[in-house]
């Protein structure tokens, strides 16, 4: 059985040179991005069985999400070529300091067609985790009712689910997006979120009430990630801290997704919650130093030998 199964839109991605503005770049190298795919990629490099389902069109991009995740482990015998639809794209800067200009293509995309057909629940039942994010709800109506039938089989299966909203301000306004996560996020027993998305969900400021209000709605574990300064989490109870190291920040983009993976990866591997934390700041950071959505992520000798130089406290 999978250690964690996920799901949402894979697209191909456009990466600028790094350092050049979208608009004045000539250069550029052609990945994957996907934020779910992208945890998956980080699962896998840290040794776990990983599924990874949606769908991408029969075209170059499509053909090579799958064949990357594949590459990488990932078991994408779910996934559906549509050949109705094309994959989507995405076309994005890199720097270190301004913020990251990212235009996409995914308009009537494949990716923005998953169904609740596509959704095969006794795959997701033989799961030890799901993991899924806001994104993929803010695609499509079907989009979204996949998800929603995601969670609630593994909800009755037994089966931990985790959330990040990951929301996207070009894919839907603040209203929608908490008309759309509201829902989503009771699924969750794990809300792994940003600090601004979780308020923007339930509109408190003060930290331990915006964690509150996700656990009073059946979440065991709230996890806020705070970008560089590092990331906290509690579980009503106690609650935890852990810095990030200072690392040279090449393109942030992922950090979220990565961070996840070594979250959920630790988890998995039965470690108590700081450790929990201290592994998802680490993967996280080995990613914000090259360039790319994933390029950056991992393996398990890696994430050690990080945590070994970087003398992450835990407090
Ligand atoms: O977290 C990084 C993602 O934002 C990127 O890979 C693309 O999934 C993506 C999206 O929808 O923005």
């Amino acid at each position: 059985s999978p250690d964690l199964i996920t799901f949402g839109e894979t697209m191909g991605l456009l990466l600028a040179q790094p350092g050049l503005p979208l608009e004045h770049a000539d250069g550029f190298r052609r990945s994957v991005a996907g934020a779910e795919s992208n945890t998956a990629v980080g699962m896998a490099r840290l040794g776990h069985s990983v599924g990874w389902f949606g769908r991408v069109g029969d075209d170059p991009f499509g053909h090579a999400a799958l064949r990357m995740m594949r590459g990488e482990g990932v078991d994408v015998s779910r996934a559906v070529v549509d050949d109705t639809r094309p994959t989507g794209l995405l076309v994005r800067d890199a720097h270190a300091q301004r913020p990251i200009e990212v235009c996409y293509y995914r308009s009537g995309s494949a990716g923005s067609s998953l169904r609740p057909a596509d959704v095969d629940e006794q795959w997701i039942a033989s799961a030890r985790s799901l993991h899924f994010t806001g994104i993929t709800a803010a695609l499509s109506e079907d989009a979204r009712a996949a998800s929603e039938k995601a969670a609630h089989v593994a909800r009755e299966a037994g089966v931990p689910v985790s959330v990040d909203p990951n929301i996207r301000r070009k894919l839907a306004d603040g209203p929608r997006w908490r008309e759309l996560l509201r829902p989503l996020t009771g699924y969750a027993d794990l809300v792994l979120t940003g600090l601004d998305e979780a308020r923007e969900i339930n509109g408190h400021t003060d930290v331990r009430d915006t964690a509150a209000w996700f656990l009073e709605r059946g979440a065991g574990l709230v996890v806020l990630k705070l970008g560089s300064e590092g990331a906290w989490a509690t579980d009503g109870t106690e609650e935890w801290f852990q810095r990030a190291a200072e690392v040279p920040i090449v393109d942030p983009v992922g950090a979220g997704d990565a961070f996840n993976a070594g979250f959920l990866s630790a988890r998995l591997r039965g470690l108590p919650v700081p450790e929990a934390l201290a592994e998802g700041v680490v993967v996280a950071g080995n990613v914000v130093q090259v360039a790319g959505d994933m390029d950056g992520l991992p393996n398990s000798r890696m994430l050690e030998l990080t945590r070994d130089s970087e003398q992450v406290t835990t407090r």
